[in-house]
């Protein structure tokens, strides 16, 4: 028995490979075609299978279906290991590097007989690839930097990456005997937006760590154990990932959780704010000084928790998500708390994909997951018309788009269901800072998102004057995903963030935070400055399936780092009072 995911994941393994085998396009489509069909099934796939219903699916044909027979018999799908054969390991790296697709890498591969992306870099530089026919020397300039630009940022990994390794292991961990207390720590504890390596801190009395450590580096994810001593131990999981642990002494941890916690710029503040005070404080624990300012060691302030740490250097407990140097220690002094959103305060799941576009669900589905999760309304927001790559709507399109969620609208009333939809929709900002519709259907919407997909790296005084005009336009409610990054994969569009920030706020547009774990922009880093302009956000989930509804999660702490209370967050305002904010009515800010 195989499960439906891990059979989209072997289709989707064996459509990647034939383009890197330079096999037929569309017969590697037909696989990605066929994972997608696998995905969205409520039913296991072994259900149609005994019944011999497969078949009858929009896109499995009868070869697909054997091979997905296959693999869920034999746990094995011929077609896929005959291709692991034939296309080299490292091949399948070159597909991270942006702008290099399937077609160039196959020629570049033949032609060149390189396989290894450390190849690739010399090919560039030595004018090989320039050399190729249809390639030329912009394409290799290209393709280095792009290069470059991944060996710098390999060595981290997205937030969701991290959480995937870091909370099985917790999970484990927690059930060790002689685990006493654990937490995550470093800037996963902080919700960084990508990660170096995972913490972990364990409490635990001294004789227990042996066998501690054997529970961690026996962990079916461990391929290596990098290091193995008596109070530290690494590991490496098969998704390359290295994980510390350590273990401390129970009177230990709550010093211990502070430090390993950081951010090191936090710690530096606190460990001043110790010496102000007579103290000295390290990853062991709060110390009287001496005569010399060292630690007295002998005489460690007992703390039984971080709040007493904090306490004793005047402070009300800080959250780990603004541990960053930003600020938070002199807001601590005088504060106990910040008022920051919590995951329960969003109501509206704003920013979302159907099948319309790009979306692998139809409105209803999206709608009865937002309300299986507990939001009351959901604004709906496909693709605008140039952005053919992702299935734009056409005007027509989007009238008739309309006229399905009017009728999800009567029947959910039909059913006694309480939810809003809104029309929304997410239109591209042209080169010119236009959008992508006349005026007058941009008028029909609820709500309009303005984003930039093309043109990215235009000059900065360009792409703000793009904004600027998107801002500027009265339909427009929100400026979706600023930078246009993709976290480790695709550097930002150069912008004059503040501009940018202070422009939206004076029209009440919210600059959205998309929560999408490879986005997660806006970027934290500006919150002082959305604070002090009074910027509103919306946390945006941008799905394009079910699941992706739960990354407003992420949205969520990213929103907290950059120090945002409800009431600055649009889809935190109830379905009625979002409406009044897209008709461009001025919503309340608490001071
Ligand atoms: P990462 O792993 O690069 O995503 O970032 P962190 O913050 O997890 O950094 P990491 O794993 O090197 O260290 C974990 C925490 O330990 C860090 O946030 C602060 C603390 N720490 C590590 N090294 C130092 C140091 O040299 N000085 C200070 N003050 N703190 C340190
Ligand atoms: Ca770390
Ligand atoms: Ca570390
Ligand atoms: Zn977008």
């Amino acid at each position: 028995m195989a499960d439906n995911k891990n059979i989209a994941e072997r289709l989707r393994q064996v459509h990647t490979l034939m383009l890197l085998a330079g096999e037929n396009r569309f017969r590697a489509i037909a696989f990605d075609r066929a994972a997608q069909t696998i995905e969205g099934l409520s039913e296991p796939v072994d259900h149609y299978l005994e019944s011999g219903t497969l078949t009858d699916l929009k896109g499995i044909g009868s070869s697909i279906a054997e091979d997905i027979r296959l693999f869920s018999e034999t746990g094995s799908m011929p077609v896929l290991e005959d291709l692991k054969e034939r296309v080299p390991d490292g091949l399948i790296r070159w597909l991270d590097i942006s702008g290099l697709g399937p077609k160039n890498i196959v020629k570049i591969h033949k032609e060149l007989g390189i396989t290894e992306v450390e190849e690739l870099a010399d090919a560039c530089r030595d004018g090989r690839v320039a050399a190729l026919p249809g390639l030329g020397e912009k394409s290799a300039e290209k393709i280095l930097k792009s290069i470059e630009w991944l060996q710098q940022h390999s060595q981290r990994c997205l937030i969701s990456e991290a959480r995937e390794v870091a909370l099985p292991l917790l999970e484990v961990l927690k059930e060790a005997g002689g685990v006493q207390q654990i937490e995550v720590a470093g800037s996963l504890r902080r919700w960084n937006e990508t990660i170096g390596d995972v913490d972990l801190l364990v409490a635990a009395d001294e004789v227990d760590n042996s066998a501690i450590f054997d529970r961690f580096t026996g962990h079916e994810m461990v391929v290596e154990v990098l290091g193995r001593g008596e109070t530290k131990s690494s590991i490496r999981t098969e998704s390359g990932r290295q994980v510390d642990l350590r273990i401390v002494n129970p009177e230990q941890f709550p010093a211990a959780l502070v430090y390993f916690t950081g951010s090191k710029e936090h710690n530096i503040v606190l460990r001043r704010r110790a010496r102000e005070r007579g103290m000295v404080l390290n990853e062991y624990g709060l110390f009287p000084a001496n005569q010399d300012g060292d630690a007295d060691s002998s005489r460690p302030m007992e703390l039984s928790s971080e709040t007493e740490l904090y306490r004793h250097l005047d402070l009300a407990w800080i959250p780990p998500e603004l541990r960053e140097g930003r600020g938070e220690v002199e807001y601590f002094e005088s504060h106990e708390e910040m008022p920051l959103v919590t995951p329960e305060e969003v109501r509206g799941v704003v920013h979302l994909h159907t099948t319309w576009s790009d979306g692998k669900q139809t409105v209803e589905q999206m709608a009865r997951a937002s309300i299986e999760r507990g939001y009351t309304y959901m604004g709906v927001t496909d693709h605008s018309r140039s952005a053919a790559y992702a299935g734009g709507l056409s005007i027509d399109e989007v009238k008739k788009q309309w006229d399905e969620i009017d009728r999800v609208i009567e029947k959910f009333s039909s059913e006694g269901i309480e939810f809003t939809i809104f029309k929304g929709i997410e239109s591209d900002i042209l080169a010119d800072g236009s959008l992508d519709y006349p005026d007058d259907l941009l008028d029909g919407f609820d709500f309009v998102i303005a984003s930039i997909h093309h043109g990215m790296d235009m000059p900065r005084e360009k792409m703000m004057d793009r904004f600027r005009k998107a801002i500027e336009h009265p339909a427009v409610r929100m400026i979706g995903h600023p930078t246009g990054r993709l976290l480790l994969r695709r550097g930002e569009s150069d912008l004059d963030m503040n501009q940018l920030i202070e422009w939206a706020a004076e029209h009440q547009t919210a600059i959205e935070i998309n929560a999408n774990p490879h986005r997660l922009d806006l970027d934290w880093r500006h919150g002082n400055k959305a604070l002090e302009a009074g910027l509103l956000t919306s946390i945006n989930p941008d799905a394009h399936n079910v699941e992706g509804i739960d990354d407003i999660l992420y949205g969520v702490m990213i929103a907290r780092k950059a120090k945002f209370d409800s009431s600055r967050i649009v889809n935190c305002l109830t379905a009625e009072e979002f409406r009044r904010w897209a008709r461009g009515e001025e919503v309340e800010v608490k001071e």
